[in-house]
């Protein structure tokens, strides 16, 4: 029997990587289509369940229109079990309750309920405590919780005690709220993942997305990864100490992003030190970047590299410019920042501040 586990949909989400609106809702329908594709996917590879950790919905931001298109999804995939559990964006969609829940959609209360699914028990609570789970130990048990794992301390809202599941014959603990997938060993029995989001949604959730696929074996729950993102997002660092020019400065950046593919979504980071003299226009290189990704950013986390006895015999006025800032009660940071400003100005080009 195969199982597929998946968390954090965020259907609707805002998306926070400021992604122009046209692609703002590109993604947005992308995010949903993930979820279609996943479902179409189970159904054709025979799979016999969708465990939902949580989060499928992004509070009232969702739609109706989006809740209604899930309920559709459920409803024309019979041959697939959809167990759902809400998570702490869930609230207010409830999957068409009472009479018109599709028979494939099972869900959880604040009480444990557990069903018997063949080969395993699968067991889940919105508001779990862990004291009152009981499992037989000689059946295969999987539990969905959602919420920040931790290693003590007491059952709290969105926090789940890691410690108080142990000894409890879970043999996969199936979890939902952090978008990174995530293994540990819970006890001599049993496993915990977080499945992480299906794709990413801003730079802070980089890398790869997807699920993870259960297969039961055996009297075993064999676990697996599953990259399914249709784009990733990824966040590069790009040391450019040393370049003279543009023309480097951009080759460099050009060489840190080679390998990605031009689907994705970039953030490249300057890093290292320019010289102060060196005249960039990271616009243009931003639009190269742009030009070449589905969504790219450039940040300057670049260091300036001034050498004040460069400047103090100059008799000129860059000269006296750099003494006066470098003279200042002006923090680091802010005189490297005023004396590329004063640079770029005494050179006549246009400043962007
Ligand atoms: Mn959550």
């Amino acid at each position: 029997m195969k199982l597929i586990h998946c968390a954090d949909l965020h259907l609707d989400s805002p998306l926070e990587t400021n992604l122009p609106p046209p692609r703002v809702r590109e993604r947005r329908g992308e995010l949903l289509s993930a979820f279609a594709q996943l479902v179409e996917l189970a159904d054709r590879g025979g799979v016999s369940a969708i465990l939902i950790a949580g989060d499928l919905f992004d509070g009232t931001r969702t739609t109706r229109r989006t809740e209604q298109y899930v309920l559709n999804l459920i409803t024309e995939h019979p041959n697939v079990f959809f167990f759902y559990l809400a998570g702490n964006h869930d609230s207010g969609h409830h999957l068409a309750e009472g009479g018109s829940r599709p028979e494939n959609l099972l869900t959880f209360g604040s009480d444990w309920s557990t069903y018997d699914f063949g080969e395993v028990l699968i067991s889940g609570s919105e508001r779990p405590d862990p004291d009152r789970l009981s499992l037989p130990a000689d059946r295969l048990n999987i539990v969905l919780l959602h919420g920040q794992s931790r290693e003590g301390g007491a059952a709290r809202e969105n926090v789940i005690p890691f410690g108080k599941y142990k000894n409890r014959n879970i043999d996969y603990l199936a979890l939902g709220h952090l978008h990174a997938y995530r293994e540990a060993a819970l006890d001599e029995r049993g496993v915990a993942c977080y499945s992480g989001c299906l794709e990413g949604r801003g730079f802070d959730e980089c890398g790869p997305k997807g699920y993870v696929l259960l297969e039961i074996e055996n009297g075993k729950i064999l676990h697996q990864f599953v990259p399914f993102a249709k784009r990733q997002l990824h966040e590069i660092g790009c040391d450019v100490t040393g370049c003279a020019s543009q023309l480097e400065l951009e080759k460099r950046v050009d060489e840190a992003v080679r390998e990605l593919p031009a689907c994705d979504l970039v953030r490249v980071v300057l890093t290292g030190s320019r010289p102060a003299e060196l005249l960039t226009n990271l616009p243009r290189v931003e639009r190269m970047l742009s030009d070449r990704f589905y969504f790219a950013k450039l940040a300057d986390s670049t260091r300036l590299l001034i050498r004040p006895e460069d400047y103090s015999h100059s008799v000129s006025l860059k000269g006296e410019f750099v003494r006066r800032v470098m003279a200042s009660e002006l923090p680091e940071q802010k005189k490297e920042q005023i004396i590329a400003c004063g640079f770029r100005a005494l050179s006549g080009e246009e400043l962007d501040l």
